[in-house]
């Protein structure tokens, strides 16, 4: 094979956020700036030479082109072999299950996830490590420093390869496997559910469903797993074609984009279930009729209920939550004697927990949940799981989540996205939240009393690794919670989340809107942060 060196210069930007590198298409087609960032990957690993690499991506704009100069990279690089899905497609849960099943050394997954795509929109890769999860902070530092001092990058001199069918070709020294995207990750579902169950269920009409595929790709997976093999109505899974601009939407699942499906769930004769999946089909949005289940409760009551999924029967270890997800899940783990652990946002801070099983179930409040069948989150999963749980218990979806707050009282829930805001603004307001944090314990507003202030960090019970720096944390005494923290995953300015929770045991109270609710929480929450004022908003981009 040839194998031709090309002089680089670095780029200074290449840092990996919460979820990999992701830009803007033409940052990402800057002459050698995907390169630069592949070869700091291969730079930072070590003994993979004539091992397996796993490539796919979500096929948004760019998937192609990257994948054909990824396989050149990897090929000069030494690795053995290529696992890729078939037109360069595999959603990101599913190469978290490739990497593990074929025991690859790792994977390059190219997403952006619920960004939009399009040639003026985001692109994105991330680098996934053997055990099938996302690398951890250690790698993406060195991968980082990497990129600052790139001087070269190596490409085979081969022709393109013809992503499109399935099957095997060996070329000087490396094999590259076109692998069918779906197969693999549906008999791994079947492993884990009661697909006979759920089938029965449907063909007796007492789940009727809509999954909206959000033109991304879960098409291709759900209109198998839950129109071919579980029998649902042909069309209950829609806009199932993935494209590369996601047909002009914004493939993210929750109620302000996937608006058609909630126009469905709370319009005239609503199915039993509804949901939604993102740009690679990792996150998840549940609904059953004229409800909207927050992820935060979506773990919660996956976790009281695993016992009924036949994959977690005989019990779950322990469950995890990303530190802004609301504190649902604790109080569940609590009733059940079970660890519960705090991790800083990012699916890369589980996979330790999951590989040491001290955790089964683990979740997000940016609609993200999963277990330990793969190492990343998982959102047809969390719809199987709910499909199953609706075969077992018979009831609506709506009488699940009312029974379960019934039990362990509701917290109610939301976030406030400020999304592009100017990057010095947005760093002024957490300096200046930061600089208040001495001062907070004790201040009162009404029946707020802040009972503790802090940045929060975190220290990985496997491996001691700190993590520092990972949000605002404002807890009341009456056990309510603002959390502060920057997005990292946006590709333009910055974005403030801000996370408000308050917990309501009286059953009288939980049928309140969450606005409503956590007005007072809202109020102290622009006093804190001021973000109204120093932007000039009167109110967030997005509500979930
Ligand atoms: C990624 C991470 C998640 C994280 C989410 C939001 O998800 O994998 O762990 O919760 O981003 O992160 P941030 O609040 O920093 O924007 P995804 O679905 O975008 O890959």
């Amino acid at each position: 094979m040839q194998i031709k060196t090309y002089k680089t210069t670095p780029y200074d930007d290449q840092k990996p956020g919460t979820s990999g590198l992701r830009k803007k298409v033409k940052v990402f087609q800057q002459s050698g700036y995907l390169e630069n960032f592949v070869q700091s990957i291969f730079n930072s690993l070590e003994d993979f030479q004539g091992k397996i690499l796993v490539l796919g991506g979500d096929g948004r704009y760019f998937n192609r082109q990257a994948i054909q100069i990824i396989i050149k990279m990897a090929a000069a690089n030494g690795f053995g072999e290529l696992i890729i899905g078939q037109g360069g497609l595999l959603s990101t849960p599913a190469a978290s299950n490739v990497i593990r099943k074929y025991r690859a050394f790792g994977g390059i997954i190219l997403s952006a996830s619920h960004n939009p795509g399009g040639p003026d929109e985001d692109f994105g890769i991330k680098y996934n490590v053997g055990n099938g999860g996302p690398a951890p902070e250690k790698f993406t530092d060195a991968l980082f420093e990497n990129s600052k001092t790139i001087t070269s990058y190596q490409m085979a001199e081969i022709d393109d390869i013809d992503l499109d069918s399935v099957g095997d070709v060996q070329i000087d020294g490396i094999k590259i496997r076109i692998i069918d995207p779906v197969a693999d990750y549906a008999e791994l579902m079947a492993r884990i559910f009661d697909f006979d169950l759920i089938k029965q269920s449907i063909a007796a009409g007492l789940i009727t469903l809509r999954f909206d595929a959000m033109h991304a790709i879960t098409g291709p997976y759900a209109k198998h797993i839950l129109e071919d093999v579980l029998g649902a109505a042909p069309g209950s899974v829609f806009n199932a074609v993935p494209l590369e601009d996601f047909g002009g939407g914004h493939p993210d699942p929750n109620m302000a984009h996937a608006h058609e499906l909630t126009e469905i769930m709370f319009g005239p004769n609503p199915p039993v279930f509804g949901a939604a999946s993102d740009g690679d089909g990792d996150r998840n949005m549940i609904m059953g009729a004229n409800i909207f289940v927050t992820p935060s409760d979506s773990l919660a009551i996956m976790a009281a209920n695993a016992q009924l999924i036949p994959a977690y029967a005989k019990g779950i270890s322990g469950v995890a939550r990303s530190m802004p997800t609301s504190q649902a899940v604790d109080r569940v783990a609590d009733k059940l004697s079970l660890p519960c652990y705090e991790t800083p946002t990012g699916w890369k801070f589980f996979g330790n927990l999951l590989d040491a099983d001290k955790i089964t179930l683990c979740g997000e409040e940016s609609f993200g949940s999963g277990s330990n069948h793969v190492r990343e989150k998982d959102g047809l999963w969390a719809v199987l799981f709910w499909l199953n749980l609706l075969a077992r218990k018979r009831q609506p979806v709506e009488d699940i989540v009312r029974e379960h707050w019934q039990k362990y009282g509701r917290d109610i829930y939301c976030r406030h996205d400020y999304e592009a805001v100017d990057a010095d603004i947005a760093n002024g307001i957490v300096e200046q939240l930061r600089n208040q944090l001495p001062s907070l314990p004790g201040k009162t507003w009404g029946d707020y009393s802040v009972k503790f202030a802090d940045e929060f960090s975190y220290t990985d019970p496997v491996d001691g690794s700190v993590s520092s720096n990972q949000g605002i944390r404002v807890g009341f005494a009456n056990g309510s919670r603002i959390v502060f923290r920057l997005s990292g995953t946006g590709t333009v300015g910055a974005t403030l989340r801000i996370y408000l929770e308050r917990y309501e045991r009286d059953v009288r109270n939980h049928d309140q809107d969450p606005q409503v609710a956590l007005a007072e929480l809202i109020e102290i929450a622009e006093q804190l942060c001021q973000v109204k004022q120093r932007t000039g908003r009167t109110e967030p981009s997005v509500i979930t």
